[in-house]
């Protein structure tokens, strides 16, 4: 039977790869940069125009399609996951990364039908790698099929998780806390590309053997969710229960075994869902 969403995945192939080259162009133009939730909230003019690209492209080939979008939402639209089908959309995944030119940038494009997702597309435009997942067909990176680590010894693991853009002292204490456990196991090491979209393909490639954030939002995760599942790995909450779209929290990783341990190191802070209106 033919996949009725291979049409909108192909779409989304062409569409990153056509963002990301606005990507590469404007890093060599100036960047304005403006702040969005912090200080350490970036966006650009290139992160609004590139998800404004991405939609106006599906929208001419699937109108009834509903999107949630990285900027759309931070000028207001609701973050809500409907039965519909849905693009979950971060234009520029590594902002940060992007304004200072360091080498990590990614277009993530997440689908989900019936609150399912279907398909992961993330585009790292920097190193011109086209990861894809669709659920059920596996998971590739240029064409080539990528599976998970086979590791279950956390002490020889790469852990890879990100400070992200909470700073408030008693958030960053909890997180430099959990960082320090992990590492005191011993894991290998700690590494983190300034990407969530990134990172999560790194898990799916078997690069690394986790990535764990809280503070990540679904427009980070919802493509690379598909991706490492699709490429054998796992996805749970930060408190060992079922992952969550909209949770803001996330543990990514080989196997259960790997995922569990780390886990049981994560010390949990707040971070409001995305599903729920910020509090004016
Ligand atoms: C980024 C995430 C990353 C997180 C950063 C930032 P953005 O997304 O991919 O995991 O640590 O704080 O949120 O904002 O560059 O699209």
């Amino acid at each position: 039977m033919a996949d009725p969403w291979q049409e909108a995945m192909d779409h989304a192939v062409e569409v990153a790869r056509k963002a990301g080259k606005i990507i590469r162009d404007a890093l060599q133009n100036e960047v304005k940069i403006m702040c969005k939730s912090s200080s350490v909230d970036l966006v650009t003019k290139t992160d609004q125009r590139v998800e404004k690209l991405i939609i106006e492209s599906v929208k001419g080939r699937f109108p009834k399609h509903s999107f949630i979008g990285e900027e759309s939402v931070a000028a207001g639209q609701p973050c809500i996951l409907t039965d519909n089908p849905t693009w979950i959309v971060d234009p520029v995944d590594g902002t940060t990364n992007f304004v200072h030119g360091f080498p990590f940038v990614a277009v993530s494009i997440g689908f989900a039908v019936n609150k399912e997702l279907e398909f992961g597309v993330v585009y790292s435009c920097l190193e011109d790698k086209m990861y894809t997942g669709r659920k059920g067909k596996g998971a590739f990176c240029d064409g080539e099929k990528l599976s998970v680590s086979d590791q279950t010894d956390i002490r020889k693991t790469i852990i890879i998780s990100e400070l992200g853009s909470h700073r408030d002292p008693e958030t960053v204490s909890k997180v430099f806390s959990t960082m320090q456990k992990i590492l005191c196991i011993p894991v290998h090491g700690i590494r983190g590309s300034g990407t969530a979209a990134t990172n999560m393909c790194l898990v799916a490639s078997g690069a690394v053997e986790a990535f764990f954030e809280i503070g990540i939002h679904c427009w980070d995760v919802a493509a690379g969710a598909v991706i490492v599942q699709e490429a054998g790995g796992v996805l749970l909450d930060v408190d060992g229960g079922p992952f969550d779209l909209m949770s803001r929290r996330m543990v990514s990783a080989n196997n259960k075994t790997i995922a569990d341990r780390i886990i049981k190191e994560i010390e949990i802070f707040p971070a409001e869902r995305d599903d729920v209106p910020a509090k004016k």
